[in-house]
């Protein structure tokens, strides 16, 4: 029997909602080609929530088609007319909050108070970049040599997106805001782990009025992933994800037509404590820094550096603070940290977390699976780390810290600055001259001071080093979905 375009679902809460199951194009849901579905998962409770199509290749070969005929009409329409529909589709996600955020919790696992923090930033990087649509411009530059010259910023294409499962909605909002507002088209794919909230958000676009074909969403694995990397109509292509799976984007736009490529990577992000930090708040950062969204943050602050005279203070207090946090029902409203996402989250962090163990590393608290359904696992600390170890160097992408010793600033920046990765960095001191001097020399695109996982959808956000190409969020984010046109007139003088 087919699965039906539309299911009724009871989330946990209680709230009963119609979740869209198609792939979403031209405005319309539609079977896969292949008619294969795939089933989609409560990560508290182990338990399907819903089930919906799979897109694979030829999915995205139609969902292309649609974006590349509607290109033609979106990027010549009035910018301010595309502004007023993102500002739409934003007021209309912030009406519907409350749904957005509940299956956000019950599809990804996170805390619902987190969820709902989500769902109000999508709406807010909405409408950002719907205000941005019509003050998008070039610039005329003054040769003095017999030519009148003008640059314009114009639209690149369909643009193909690929975003992963740790915050679904978000990254739906950061990548679709920018490339709709400067006149593109897209065709985006969802992790498979949370395809829900995607597909709901994408029903509302086309009830505010986007026109058919700007925006299409295609549910699937890897392969419908690397359709669009690969494809030569796709233009330009975005990726939020692991590293690996970074590469082999960039590798296939390269072989196939060297489509632009952004990408958003993993990171092992420092976080560093002073000893003259309010080390009341450090802890509450340092805590946040982590451990919030269980950890699957790709800025997680997953190194603690703590200068020498405090450190043994300030892993007593981490102990007990992040014992405090609230593990559990992401919909309890107490709950700080619901479970990981899947078990293939949950397997690899309690291996790294055996790894850690096994290199020598102290485990001051935490380090095992919660003994209840759903793949929940304590708030783990380890302490005498060496910087050598697969626990310091690796992402582990769960709620897992490591936290070592420093004296001095030069050292600290040395062992901060010892990653592949460079996505974002901590600093806890009250000292303003040291928090500016060390910020300058730090090796990451974010660094937060005397707070932690920080985000403004007028701030920048991407990576140093492998975490990353190109910045999101900001006015930034403007220039990947924008290429600039040179004009010369040659002027005669008669
Ligand atoms: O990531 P993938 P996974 C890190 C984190 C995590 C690890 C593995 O450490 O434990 O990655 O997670 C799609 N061509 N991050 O396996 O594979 C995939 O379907 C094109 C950090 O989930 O990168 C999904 O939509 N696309 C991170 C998306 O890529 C492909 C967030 C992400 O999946 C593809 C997530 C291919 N060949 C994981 N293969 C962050 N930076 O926030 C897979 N995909």
């Amino acid at each position: 029997t087919k699965l039906p375009l539309s299911t009724e679902v009871t989330l946990p809460n209680g709230l009963k909602y119609e979740q869209p199951t198609g792939i979403f194009i031209n405005n319309e849901f539609k079977p896969s080609i292949s008619g294969r579905t795939f089933k989609v998962e409560n990560p508290s409770t182990e338990q399907v929530v819903a089930e919906v199509y799979e897109g694979d290749v030829e999915d995205i070969e139609a969902a292309v088609d649609a974006a590349e005929k509607a290109f033609k009409t979106w990027s010549v329409l009035p910018p301010s007319e595309r502004g007023r529909l993102l500002t739409k589709l934003a007021d209309k996600i912030e009406e519907n909050l409350e749904l957005l955020a509940s299956i956000e919790s019950t599809d990804n696992g996170k805390a619902i108070a987190l969820a709902r923090g989500d769902v109000a930033l999508v709406a807010k990087v909405l409408r950002y970049y719907g205000g941005f649509a019509d003050k998008i411009t070039g610039t005329v530059i003054e040769t003095n040599d017999g030519h009148f010259t003008y640059t314009r910023r114009e639209p690149i294409g369909v643009c193909g997106q690929i975003i992963p499962w740790n915050f679904p909605l978000l990254m739906w909002s950061w990548k679709v805001g920018p490339a709709l507002a400067t006149g593109n088209t897209v065709v985006l794919k969802t992790a498979e782990s949370t395809p829900l909230s995607a597909l709901v958000a994408s029903k509302f676009a086309a009830e505010v009025g986007i026109p058919p074909g700007v925006l299409n969403i295609v549910s699937g694995y890897g392969k419908a992933g690397a359709a669009l990397s690969s494809h030569m109509r796709v233009k330009k292509v975005a990726f939020t994800g692991s590293t690996n799976t970074g590469r082999s984007i960039l590798r296939a736009a390269a072989e196939s037509n060297l489509k632009k490529t952004t990408l958003e990577l993993g990171g092992k992000s420092p976080n560093i404590v002073f000893a003259d930090a309010d080390i009341g708040k450090a802890i509450e950062m340092t805590n946040l820094g982590i451990f919030y969204n269980s950890g699957e943050v790709c800025c997680a602050g997953s190194r603690i550096y703590v200068q020498d005279t405090i450190y043994d203070k300030f892993l007593q207090e981490l102990k007990v603070r992040s014992e405090a946090n609230k593990v559990g029902d992401p919909f309890d409203p107490e709950t700080f940290q619901g479970p990981q996402t899947s078990k293939t989250q949950l397997d690899k962090i309690l291996h790294y977390i055996e790894v850690g163990k096994k290199d020598g590393a102290t485990l001051v608290t935490g380090g095992k699976r919660l003994d209840r359904p759903g793949y929940f696992i304590a708030p783990t600390v380890f302490s005498d780390v060496k910087e050598d170890m697969q626990v310091v160097k690796e992402e582990i992408f769960g709620p897992v810290v490591t936290v070592s010793k420093f004296s001095s600033v030069d050292e600290v920046i040395e062992l901060a600055n010892n990653s592949e990765y460079g996505l974002a960095a901590g600093i806890h001191t009250q000292d303003v001259n040291k928090a500016i001097d060390v910020s300058n020399r730090l090796n990451a695109g974010t660094i937060w001071v005397n707070t932690y996982n920080s985000f403004h959808e007028a701030v920048p956000f991407g990576g140093y080093g492998q975490s990353g190409i190109g910045r999101e969020m900001g006015e930034q984010a403007l220039d990947n979905y924008t290429q600039v046109k040179a004009v010369r007139l040659a002027i005669e003088r008669k």
